[in-house]
């Protein structure tokens, strides 16, 4: 008799967890229009270092990364409002690189306490400055020689588009958005996003670009993954 109860307790359980289980939030981002053309950096070709590695042809800015279908890359997509549910402790570094005298990636999100990681893989010195603008998020400024030991960073502050950038080199500049959450994705080069394990619930979803503003839909989350997709406008 103890046996079954025990069973029928362990059912319960399992069914309690499955209900309560989490889904993801998925979806793709796309541009309409025509985006201003990217400008060539063309003071990075007077500094000897960093000309050299692109063979004396500027790259671009890169303010709209678009695919041939609009798909929207580097937009930022989050839980609005949902605090106070971090794992950034225990959630592995992000890594930020600087290379060929560019920050990579340039739109990174970040819990609240997870380690950033910025690594120099130049062969000229970088300097990193963050610069936040939030109270309680502080400000570093670092000199980082080429070869040098990796810096690692972290924000206590929720914090949108926290300003990376290098006074070496006056072109350089990351953006790092700071969650109080783990619910948060970057949508990549075919425009599409995820954000994991989303608890049962309702929750406005925003989508955030550094020039095309942002954007929110509303959804609720039962077991299963729902899909909400933005459309952006060239400003
Ligand atoms: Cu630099």
């Amino acid at each position: 008799m103890k046996k079954i109860v025990l069973a029928i307790l362990a059912i319960g359980i399992f069914g309690a967890w499955q209900t309560a289980s989490a889904a993801d939030i998925v979806g793709v981002i796309t541009l309409t229009g025509t985006p201003p053309a990217e400008k060539e950096i063309t003071p990075m070709m007077d500094n000897p270092d960093c000309a050299a590695m692109y063979n004396g042809k500027a790259p671009t800015t890169h303010f709209y990364v678009v695919g041939p279908k609009g798909e929207f890359a580097d937009v930022v997509v989050s839980l609005k409002g949902v605090t106070g549910k971090s794992t950034g402790a225990s959630t592995p570094p992000a890594v930020m690189d600087q290379k060929g005298c560019l920050y990579k990636p340039q739109i990174l999100a970040v819990q609240t306490g997870q380690k950033i990681t910025v690594k120099n893989s130049d062969t000229c010195v970088h300097n990193v400055h963050c610069t936040p603008a939030v109270a309680g998020n502080e400000e570093h400024n670092d000199v980082q020689m080429a070869g040098g030991a990796d810096l690692t960073y972290s924000f206590p502050q929720p914090e949108m588009f926290l300003r990376f950038k290098c006074d070496v080199h006056p072109w350089m500049f990351a953006w790092v958005s700071v969650f109080d959450s783990p619910y948060f994705s970057v949508s990549d080069k075919d425009g599409k996003f995820v954000i994991k394990n989303v608890p049962p619930g309702k929750y406005t979803v925003e989508a955030n670009h550094r020039k095309a503003g942002a954007q929110t839909q509303d959804v609720e989350v039962a077991d299963k993954d729902v899909t909400v997709n933005f459309i952006f406008a060239v400003k």
